[in-house]
This record gives C-alpha cells, structure tokens and sequence, in this order.
C-alpha cells in the first residue's frame, strides 16, 4: 500500500470531472487499497478519487471512530433526494483547516457498485449522507468553499495560497 498526495484547494485539478471506472481488477483494489490507508492516515472519514488526482468515479468512506467499516462506492449516483434539508460543518482534506456550514439534503438513497463490480444501494442520513453528497461534489470538480459567500472563498484561497507559498502546513 501506498500514501498517495492529496491535492489542495485551489489547484485547478480539482475541478476535473470523473469519468466513470470502466475496468475492474487488480488497478482497482491497489487504488481503493491506498485511497483507504490516505484517508485513515489524514486523518478524514471520506476520500474522492479527484482528491489525489485520479478522475474517475470512485469513493472511499468511513465515518465509524474505530476505522474498521471501510465503504467503497465506485460509479456512485445519487436516485433520491429529501426535500428535508440538514446543514452540517464540513471540513475536507484539500481545504486544510476550514470548517463551514453547507446546507443538503438530510436523506439520500445511493446507487452503485462496490470494487468487484457489485450492485447495491443504500440509504443513508446524518454524516454518512453528508460525506457522500461532499465526495459525490468531488466528482463533479465541485469543492465545498463554493457553497461559501465569495468573500469567505476568496479569505481561505488566500490564506491558503500563502501558506503553500511559505511552506507551511495546516
Ligand atoms: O472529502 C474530504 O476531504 C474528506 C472530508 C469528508 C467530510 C467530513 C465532514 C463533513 C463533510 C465531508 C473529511 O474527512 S474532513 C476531516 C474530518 O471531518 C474528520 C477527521 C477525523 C475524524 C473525524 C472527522
Ligand atoms: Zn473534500
């Protein structure tokens, strides 16, 4: 296995959108294997391929505090949305240090297939339906500081930029 560089905002790779995975195999379990280990290490409880400059559909998650439910959505689409909305402080591992409140859909029914290329489904509510949505915008080249005004986007890509530019870390 393998750590893999997380990309941060504002590189414009960022904003690619996936393709979908079309081959499933030994390629596959080795991302989804070292997409887990960078996440779990971060740490974070959701990864999108896009993240590490991988743009195709793909989505590891674990929300659990022990670390032991690692869930994979390859090709994921969303086929439900409540009306009902919950807004939740985000946070995402190419945003390092930012946490703000985005306002989605409280419930969310999932459509994908797992790295073997096994349907399922699954309903999900709370952080579980928040991660997803958030990973889901990964895909799309969608970052969450654009739900944000354009002034608190403007202060974090700013701040950001000059801790990259002075080789500081958050
Ligand atoms: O997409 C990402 O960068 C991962 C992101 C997922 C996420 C978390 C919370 C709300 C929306 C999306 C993170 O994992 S940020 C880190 C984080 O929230 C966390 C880290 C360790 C333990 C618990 C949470
Ligand atoms: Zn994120």
């Amino acid at each position: 296995m393998a750590l893999l560089n997380i990309l941060r905002y504002p590189d414009p790779r960022l904003h690619k959108v996936a393709k979908p995975v079309t081959e499933f195999g030994e390629r596959l379990d080795k991302l989804v294997a070292d997409m887990a280990e960078t996440m779990y290490e971060a740490p974070g409880v959701g990864l999108a391929a896009t993240q590490i400059d991988v743009h195709e559909r793909l989505i590891t998650i674990d929300i659990t505090e022990t670390k032991d439910d690692l869930m994979v959505f390859v090709n994921p689409e969303i086929v439900w949305a409540s009306e009902e909305k919950q807004v939740y402080d985000e946070g995402c591992l190419s945003v390092p240090g930012v946490y703000d409140g985005v306002e989605r859909p409280a419930r969310i029914k999932v459509r994908a297939v797992d790295q073997h290329n096994k349907p399922f489904e699954i309903e999900a509510d709370g952080l579980l339906a928040v991660c997803i949505q958030h990973e889901m915008d990964h895909l799309m080249g969608k970052v969450f500081v654009e739900y944000l005004s354009p002034l608190k986007r403007n202060r974090i890509k700013t701040k950001l930029l000059k801790e990259e530019r002075s080789g500081r870390r958050a």
